[in-house]
């Protein structure tokens, strides 16, 4: 199906599609809930709380003001679309952690969204490169539709770990798995090992 379906892409589109996946130009909305908002509510904030040295809580305005890189990366949903070189911009993940420092006892992260969404991940996998608190895409606030204001890019994982409507992270000495975590997706995650279900 996969191969099938890639057929006429190059040789260097081809070799950055894992095994199972095929290229979409467009870009797909997945969700279970929706946009919760138009606009920044008044009293938004993003936490960062739990087994850090350094709690912070920002407002959006003060998130805006952060360090703040562009990225461009390729990303891959566990139904089997991926999308090259999505252009993100927002604030990098090692700036955070050096930032907050977490505890040595912190293993792993909590990501809190909207609408109750979570999702875990090890520590390790949030110092990869690439990953950001992304507020821009393409240039451009983020869609409601595709996370609007601010979402995780994780993008060396499927892409069910970048929450959409992020609005905290929380360091913990424990894993815990998230939304899609409990309901029998992968806790780790990687599209090159097809890392898609936990059965
Ligand atoms: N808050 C929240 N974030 C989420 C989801 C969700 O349901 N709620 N779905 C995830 C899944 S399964 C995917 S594939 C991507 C899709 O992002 P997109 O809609 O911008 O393509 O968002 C992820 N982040
Ligand atoms: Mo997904």
């Amino acid at each position: 199906m996969g191969l099938f379906r890639n057929r006429g892409l190059t040789d260097d589109e081809r070799a950055r599609i894992p095994s199972g996946q095929h290229l979409v130009r467009n870009f797909p909305v997945l969700d279970f809930q929706g946009p919760p908002y138009r606009e920044v509510p008044d009293d938004w904030d993003l936490t960062i709380s739990g087994e850090v040295t350094h709690p912070q809580r920002w407002s959006f305005d003060e998130l805006q003001q952060l360090p703040a890189v562009g990225e461009i990366c390729d990303i891959h949903c566990v139904t089997s679309w991926s999308k090259l070189d999505t252009s993100w911009y927002g604030v990098p993940m090692g700036w955070l952690l050096a930032t907050v420092d977490p505890l040595p006892s912190a293993t792993h992260a909590i990501v809190h969204a909207e609408a109750g969404y979570t999702t875990n991940l090890p520590i390790a996998a949030l110092r990869a490169p690439g990953v950001l608190l992304a507020y821009e895409y393409d240039g451009l606030p983020l869609d409601p539709e595709h996370g609007y204001p601010l979402r995780l890019i994780v993008p060396q994982l499927y892409f069910w770990k970048s929450a959409k409507w992020l609005r905290g992270l929380e360091f913990r000495s424990r894993d815990m798995p998230g939304f899609w975590e409990r309901r029998g997706y992968s806790n780790s995650a990687d599209p090159w090992k097809e890392e898609r279900y936990s059965f």
